[in-house]
C-alpha cells in the first residue's frame, strides 16, 4: 500500500473529515475536466481500488466514462524503448528477456472491450493491442509441472497472478497499445498486462516480469481480500449496481 496514503490518517482512517469532502469536490471536477493531474487527486482520495471510501459516497459521484490513474506507489520510474525489458522466467525451458522492439516485432492482437474497475467505474469499448501472453509462454516453453503465472511490475510493489489456463486465453494481452496509441506511462506503459474478462486490478501496469510457477501466488490486492479469480460480474464487484 502506498506509504503516503497510509500515513495520511484523514484518508486511510474511517472518519470522513474535511479533506475527504474536499476530495469529493475534486472528484466532481475530475469528471468534467478528465485531466490526468486532477484524476491523480481523485485516485488519491479513492485509494487504489476505492477502499478508502468508508461512506460509499465517492462511488455515487458521476465521474463519467473515463479512466482513473491508479498506482500503489508514490512514483514509478519511466521506461522506454531504450531501457525497457520484460523477463520471462520460472518453470520454462529457457528464460528469456524481451526489449520493447522485440515485443513490437511479434504478431499483435487487437481487442475492443470495456474496462471495469472492481469499485464500479467502467470505460466502454477501449481498444487494446499487443502480444498474446500465450505466445510468450509458448516461446519460453512451459514445463509440465507449471500451473500458474506470476506478474511483477517495475513499480517495485504491485504483483498479479493467473492460472496457466487463464493466462493462455485469447483475450489476455501483454499490451503495447491502449485507447489510441502506445500505453502511456500513467496507464502502465510502455507495457502492461490486459486481462479482458477480469476486473481492472488483474491488468498489472508497468509489467517487467512474467514468472511461470507451480501454483497461484495471490497478487497485491488479492492478499487484501479481492478475488484471485477476478471475473467481471462473478466476483466481489459492483457492476450490477446501476449507481456503481
Ligand atoms: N502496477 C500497478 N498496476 C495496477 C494498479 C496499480 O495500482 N499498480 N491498479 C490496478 C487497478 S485496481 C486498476 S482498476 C487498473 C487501473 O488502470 P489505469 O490506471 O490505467 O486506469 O490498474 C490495475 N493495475
Ligand atoms: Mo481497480
Amino acid at each position: 500500500m502506498a506509504a503516503a496514503q497510509d500515513s495520511d490518517p484523514d484518508i486511510s482512517g474511517a472518519p470522513v473529515g474535511r479533506r475527504v469532502i474536499l476530495g469529493l469536490f475534486a472528484a466532481g471536477v475530475a469528471g468534467v475536466l478528465g485531466g490526468a493531474t486532477v484524476q491523480k487527486g481523485l485516485s488519491a482520495v479513492l485509494g487504489p481500488i476505492g477502499n478508502r471510501d468508508p461512506t460509499g459516497l465517492v462511488g455515487l459521484i458521476p465521474v463519467g466514462d473515463s479512466f482513473r490513474f491508479y498506482s500503489v506507489t508514490d512514483s514509478v520510474p519511466h521506461r522506454d524503448a531504450g531501457n525497457y525489458r520484460l523477463d520471462v522466467t520460472g518453470l520454462v525451458g529457457a528464460t528469456r528477456g524481451y526489449t520493447l522492439e522485440e515485443l513490437r516485432a511479434m504478431p499483435q492482437t487487437t481487442l475492443v472491450r470495456d474496462f471495469q474497475c472492481v469499485t464500479g467505474w467502467r470505460v466502454p469499448e477501449v481498444r487494446w493491442s499487443g502480444v498474446l501472453l500465450a505466445d510468450l509462454l509458448d516461446a519460453a516453453g512451459v514445463r509440465d509441472e507449471a500451473r500458474a503465472v506470476r506478474f511483477t511490475s517495475f513499480d517495485g510493489e504491485y504483483t498479479e497472478s493467473l492460472t496457466l489456463e487463464q493466462a493462455r486465453r485469447d483475450d489476455v494481452l501483454v499490451a503495447l497499445e491502449m485507447i489510441d496509441g502506445p500505453v502511456t506511462h500513467d496507464h502502465g506503459g510502455p507495457v502492461r498486462l490486459y486481462v479482458a474478462p477480469m476486473y481492472g486490478y488483474k491488468s498489472l501496469k508497468w509489467l517487467s516480469g512474467i514468472e511461470v510457477t507451480a501454483k497461484v501466488i495471490p497478487g497485491y490486492w488479492e492478499q487484501n481480500g479481492y478475488a484471485v479469480d477476478g471475473w467481471v460480474g462473478r466476483s466481489n464487484g459492483r457492476d450490477d449496481d446501476p449507481t456503481g
